[in-house]
């Protein structure tokens, strides 16, 4: 079984002595490494828990245009331009696999939807934070599509066979995105003085909340005993934070920025950095929905679905006659 080394707040997690037949067997298909796709028998919970991950994720990868989006105009070059608006596309494209992947689970896209307007659905805190300056779409792409690769790398090998499979493609994509941030930081720190307090300033404002991203400490975390058993996580959040730390720590020495993290240090019997720990008040007051943008950012998104209304009503329209044509 994969959780044995967490403590979970949530549910425990049944051992196979517990399980009917049917979830007994469903469990060791998972533990033999075989995936589950969507006309396989499932447990509700299992059902429940990729519907709610996937969806966050979704969201994310949709409102997580936003920040990147308000920069596209004012890029400081037409190759600059070119770059963010391809790469801000993406993002909408891995929202769309994501819906889709959610949607083999029996949900609509427009229950979904509903649930991210209504303010009910999460999506990732990161994005509840505002994106400053230029400097900002650098530490975005280096940090934030950072850490998302950290998280989504072992994603590919999610025992639910549509998640595993979309996150392939966006694994690439990102670490396109990724690169391009670092450039955009590198290109600034190899700049003025002035733009390379610009970069220093954007990591200082970037840094804490990208540690956030990949959730709260273990501790604390209601879901991962269960989803790891369950295939689903193939990872603590703490495994992949301290991952995510030790990747980033020397190409932060490399662009000569320091991260700001007085705790930060080479633990050489451990292999690996020691650390500072997250403001975990400041993370779980901005999943309720109260960061510095997260009103910002759904009034966006709603002002978006109802600009687009028309346009959905017009698809609506064309499908009924194309039917009605084909009918006849
Ligand atoms: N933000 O039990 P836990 C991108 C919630 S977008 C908000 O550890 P779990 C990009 C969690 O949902 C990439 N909420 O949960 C896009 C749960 O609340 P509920 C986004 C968070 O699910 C555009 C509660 O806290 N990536 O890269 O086992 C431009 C307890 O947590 C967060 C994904 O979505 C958070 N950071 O683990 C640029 C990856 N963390 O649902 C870039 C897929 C936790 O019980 N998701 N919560 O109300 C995952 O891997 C997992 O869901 C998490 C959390 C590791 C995030």
């Amino acid at each position: 079984m994969y959780a044995q080394n967490i403590k979970s707040t949530g549910a425990p997690v049944k051992s196979l002595d517990e399980m009917g037949p049917r979830e007994r067997r469903f469990q060791e298909r998972i533990n033999a490494g075989e995936k589950i796709e969507p006309k396989d028998w499932m447990p509700e919970g299992y059902r429940k828990t990729l519907i709610r991950q996937i969806s966050q994720h979704a969201h994310s990868e949709i409102v997580g245009q936003l920040p990147e989006g308000n920069w596209i105009t004012r890029a400081p070059s037409l190759d600059r331009k070119a770059i963010l608006l391809a790469k801000v596309q993406d993002e909408a494209g891995h929202g769309l696999y994501l819906y889709c992947a959610a949607e083999t689970l029996g949900v609509t896209r427009d229950e979904l939807t509903e649930e991210l307007l209504s303010g009910r659905a999460k999506y990732s805190s990161i994005f509840a934070y505002p994106s400053l300056s230029w400097a900002d779409i650098g530490a975005i792409g280096w940090l934030v599509d950072g850490a998302a690769i950290m998280n989504q790398v072992p994603l590919q090998r999610c025992s639910y066979g549509p998640y595993g499979r979309a996150m392939v493609r966006v694994c690439k994509e990102e670490s396109f995105h990724q690169r391009q941030g670092y450039d955009i930081m590198l290109t600034l720190c190899r700049g003025s003085e002035e733009q390379k307090a610009m970069a220093q300033d954007a990591l200082d404002r970037w840094w804490w909340p990208a540690l956030m991203m990949f959730g709260p400490p273990d501790d604390a975390s209601v879901h991962s005993a269960q989803s790891m058993a369950w295939g689903i996580k193939q990872n603590t959040n703490d495994e992949l934070r301290q991952k995510f730390v030790d990747q980033t720590v020397p190409q932060a020495d490399l662009l000569g920025l320091k991260i700001p993290d007085e705790a930060l240090v080479w633990n050489e019997e451990k292999k690996a950095y020691d650390f500072g720990e997250c403001n975990w008040e400041e993370f779980f007051d901005v999943i309720k929905g109260n960061g510095p943008c997260s009103h910002e950012r759904l009034e966006a998104r709603r002002k978006a679905w109802a600009d687009g209304a028309w346009f959905r009503e017009g698809l609506a329209a064309h499908a009924e006659k194309a039917q009605q044509t084909f009918a006849a």
